[in-house]
C-alpha cells in the first residue's frame, strides 16, 4: 500500500473519529506495520498543520511462545499430573518428559504428586488426587481474551517470572485533526517558476514550508585532521599577538643545533639512544658556522660569558651526529643565530608549531612523536614578569585565565618555570607547558647583544586537541589505528569557549 494511499486512508479515519485515532488501532485496521501508519503521519505532518499528533505509549500483557504453548497444552504442571498413569510412573522416567523438570516441582508444590522413594525398582511418583484445576492455563486464558483484569497484578508478575507472560510497551501516536485538516492532499511546489509568477498560478498553489532544520548535504571532499584544526587555531593566536611562523621543514637536525648550541651537555641523559633517534645515513652533519661552533665548544668546556661551563672534554663527533629533532627549540635557535648574524639587533617575536621525535616509553597520552608549539621574544631588558604576561595573554585566548608558576629545570633555561591552570571539570591544578629564560650561555656565543633577553615557552598540540575533541587514547588521534570517521566528523574548533 503506497504512503500516498496510506495518508488518505488515514484522513478518512480521521473525519469520521469523534475525537482522534491511535495509530495502532489504524494499523490493525488497515492490516499495516505501524511503521506504515508512523510514516503517513511524517509525510502529512510535512505538509502543514493538516493533522496534529502527539506521541504517547502504553502498557499490555501479552503471552509469551511457552505462555501460548500453557494455553494450548495446559501448564507444564498439569502435563506431569495427567502423564502420571494409576499405578505410577518412575521418577527417573517423568524428568524425560519435556515438562518433567519444571511440571515436577510444581505438581509437588500444589500437592498434585507425590514420589515413593522406598517403591522397589527406584522412587516411583504417584498422583496424590483425582482431579487438579489447571488455575495457570485458566488465567492465560483470560488474559488472552482480553480480561486480564480479572487476574490481579501479583498473579500476573508470577506468570511474568515464569516466562509465560510479558508486558510490552507499545508507542504510538494520537492522531487529531489539525487546524488546517482536508480529507484531500493537495500536492506541494517546492518550486516557484517564472511561469507561475506570470500566469498568477502561484495564487492557487500551496508550497512546501522552508526547512530550516535539514542539514546541508555532506560533501564528498577532504577532510582536516583536528590536530590540522587545532594548529590553525594556534597559529591565528600567534599571528594576532604578533609572532611570526619559524621554518620548521627539517624533521632531521644536528645534535650540535638541537642540544650543544642550546648549552646542553653531551652527557645528558636526553642525548643517549633510550631518549633520542639518532640518524644512520646520513650520520652526521658537515656544515657548521665555523667560529660560532668554537665559542659553544669553549662555553661548554671552559665556560666564558660569566659562566664557569661544565668543564668537560667537548667532541666535535657528539655534535655532527644526525637526530630526529626532540624539541623546535632547534629551530629557535637557528632563528636566534642568524638574527645575531644581521648588523643591527632588532627586537623579534617568533613562532613554531611542528613534529618533534622522542624515543620515550609510550602509553594512553604519550606517542614517540608530537607537534611542539614554541613561542619566543627577544628584546632588550625582558623579565620574568614579561614571561608570566605573555603567557597570561596567550593562555586567555585559549579559554584558559587561571595559571600558576612553578619553578622548574630546563638545560637552556634559567630561570624555567612550568606553566599550570586550573580545571574547572577534573577541578584541579594541570600542567599546560613549559617555559624559561634563554641562558647568556646559549645566547652571548650566537652573538646576541648584552642586555638583550630572550623568553619563551612550549606545550603540545596534541593534549589540548585530545581534551577539545575529547579523546582520551591518543592513538584515537593519530597512528593507523585512527577511525577516519573521527576526522569526517570532526567539528571546527574554537579554542576560546
Ligand atoms: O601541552 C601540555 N599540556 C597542555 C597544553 C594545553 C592544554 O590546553 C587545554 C585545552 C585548553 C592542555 C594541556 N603539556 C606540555 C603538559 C603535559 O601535557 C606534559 O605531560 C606533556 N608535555 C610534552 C612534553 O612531554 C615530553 C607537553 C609537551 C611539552 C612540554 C614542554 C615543552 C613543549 C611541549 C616546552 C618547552 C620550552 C620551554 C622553555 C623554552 C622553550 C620551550
Amino acid at each position: 500500500m503506497a504512503d500516498a494511499g496510506v495518508a488518505e486512508l488515514l484522513l478518512k479515519k480521521l473525519e469520521s473519529a469523534d475525537s482522534g485515532v491511535d495509530s495502532q488501532d489504524v494499523a490493525r485496521d488497515l492490516s499495516v506495520d505501524h511503521q506504515v501508519i508512523v510514516g503517513a503521519v511524517k509525510s502529512l505532518q510535512s505538509l502543514g498543520d493538516l493533522i496534529s499528533a502527539e506521541q504517547r505509549s502504553s502498557k499490555h500483557w501479552e503471552l509469551t511462545g511457552e505462555g501460548q504453548e500453557t494455553v494450548e497444552q495446559g501448564s507444564h504442571e498439569a502435563r506431569v499430573f495427567k502423564a502420571i498413569p494409576d499405578d505410577g510412573l518412575p521418577q527417573s522416567e517423568l524428568m524425560k518428559l519435556p515438562s518433567g523438570k519444571v511440571g515436577f516441582s510444581k505438581a509437588m508444590s500444589n500437592k498434585w504428586i507425590r514420589v515413593d522413594k522406598a517403591h522397589e525398582g527406584g522412587p516411583r511418583i504417584f498422583r496424590m488426587v483425582e482431579t487438579i484445576e489447571d488455575s495457570v492455563q485458566e488465567k492465560l486464558v483470560q488474559i488472552q481474551k482480553g480480561i486480564a483484569d480479572e487476574v490481579d497484578e501479583k498473579e500476573k508478575n508470577e506468570l511474568k517470572k515464569r516466562k509465560l507472560l510479558a508486558e510490552v510497551t507499545v508507542k504510538s501516536y494520537f492522531i487529531t485533526k489539525g487546524p488546517s485538516f482536508s480529507t484531500t492532499i493537495t500536492k506541494q511546489e517546492t518550486d516557484l517558476t517564472p511561469e507561475m509568477i506570470a500566469s498568477g498560478s502561484w495564487k492557487e498553489k500551496s508550497f512546501k514550508p522552508y526547512n530550516f532544520e535539514a542539514l546541508g548535504v555532506t560533501l564528498d571532499c577532504g577532510h582536516l585532521h583536528p590536530l590540522m584544526k587545532v594548529r590553525t587555531q594556534f597559529r591565528q593566536i600567534f599571528l594576532e599577538m604578533g609572532f611570526t611562523e619559524m621554518p620548521t621543514n627539517n624533521y632531521i637536525e644536528s645534535s650540535f643545533w638541537n642540544f650543544d648550541s642550546l648549552f646542553q651537555p653531551q652527557q645528558h641523559p636526553a642525548r643517549d639512544q633510550h631518549d633520542t633517534f639518532f640518524l644512520s645515513d646520513p650520520a652526521v652533519a658537515t656544515e657548521f658556522p665555523q667560529d660560532y661552533l668554537e665559542r659553544v665548544k669553549k662555553v661548554h668546556s671552559e665556560g666564558g660569558y660569566g659562566s664557569q661551563g661544565y668543564k668537560y672534554d667537548w667532541k666535535i663527533e657528539e655534535a655532527k651526529k644526525n637526530i630526529l629533532r626532540t624539541h623546535t627549540t632547534a629551530v629557535s635557535a637557528r632563528m636566534l643565530y642568524n638574527l645575531a648574524q644581521k648588523p643591527k639587533f632588532t627586537p623579534v617575536k617568533y613562532f613554531s608549531i611542528d613534529r618533534v621525535f622522542r624515543n620515550e616509553t609510550l602509553d594512553a597520552t604519550h606517542l614517540a612523536e608530537f607537534h611542539q608549539i614554541e613561542g619566543v621574544v627577544a628584546d632588550y631588558g625582558l623579565t620574568l614578569g614579561d614571561l608570566m604576561g605573555v603567557l597570561h595573554q596567550f593562555f586567555t585566548k585559549l579559554g584558559i585565565t587561571k595559571l600558576r608558576f612553578k619553578p622548574a629545570y630546563n638545560p637552556y633555561t634559567e630561570p624555567s618555570m612550568e606553566i599550570f591552570s586550573y580545571h574547572e571539570g577534573l577541578k584541579k591544578w594541570v600542567e599546560v607547558g613549559n617555559s624559561g629564560v634563554f641562558r647568556p650561555e646559549m645566547l652571548l656565543p650566537m652573538g646576541i647583544p648584552e642586555g638583550v633577553s630572550v623568553i619563551a615557552w612550549g606545550l603540545s598540540l596534541e593534549r589540548p586537541t585530545m581534551i577539545k575533541y575529547g579523546i582520551n587514547n591518543i592513538r584515537e588521534l593519530v597512528g593507523h589505528k585512527v577511525n577516519l570517521q573521527m576526522v569526517y566528523d570532526g567539528p571546527i574548533c574554537r579554542l576560546d569557549s
